[in-house]
């Protein structure tokens, strides 16, 4: 699938640069120019389109941000490499607890929860609760990796942009994405 997509997304590209394309026989393709980047986020810059509007009327958090009830929210974007597809991305987004938490339940960190988003909805599997044990002690720290998913990579090709949440008693102290391009020249 991924690369039946790679393959029509990128068939114009190839043909300008005089290469032909083969008969699909099951091989492997090999990357003629793989491209990677990291993007470290240093101001959150959500755009609104990848957020529930519930999400946008919440008090809004900033980076290392240690006032309760807050939301983080922030949306990588890029300017896409000419004859690039990304093929993969990983997200890492290191935290701390502003509150502490008894339980799932509580309204503390302990029901915080954060998750990759785009054009308003979160991605299955790669969203859900900040904290799976307790108790949470106040300023525990977390790291957090989502792995992208097919549908996040759609999403990240199709859109150039990438947006994530954490709410609402976790600060967010730093946030990167790792992208990972095949490009064919
Ligand atoms: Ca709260
Ligand atoms: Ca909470």
């Amino acid at each position: 699938m991924k690369r039946t997509i790679f393959m029509t997304a990128l068939i114009g590209c190839l043909l300008s640069a005089g290469m032909a394309l083969g008969q699909d026989t099951g091989r492997p393709m090999l990357c003629p120019k793989p491209s990677y980047e990291t993007i470290d986020l240093s101001t959150p810059t959500p755009i609104n389109a990848d957020f529930r509007p519930d999400m946008l009327a919440i008090a809004r958090a900033g980076l290392n941000d240690a006032a309760p009830n807050k939301f983080f929210l922030h949306t990588f974007q890029w300017k896409p490499p000419q004859c690039c597809q990304i093929l993969g991305a990983t997200l890492t987004i290191t935290l701390r607890a502003n509150q502490a938490g008894t339980s799932a339940a509580g309204s503390d960190a302990g029901n915080d929860s954060m998750g990759v988003m785009s054009n308003g909805v979160a991605f299955p599997g790669l969203n859900g609760a900040v904290y799976t044990a307790f108790p949470v002690a106040i300023n525990q720290p977390t790291t957090r990796v989502y792995v992208m998913s097919a549908a996040a990579l759609a999403a990240m090709n199709a859109d150039n942009r990438l947006s994530f949440y954490v709410q609402d008693d976790t600060r967010v102290l730093s946030a990167k994405l790792q992208i990972n391009r095949c490009c064919v020249k």
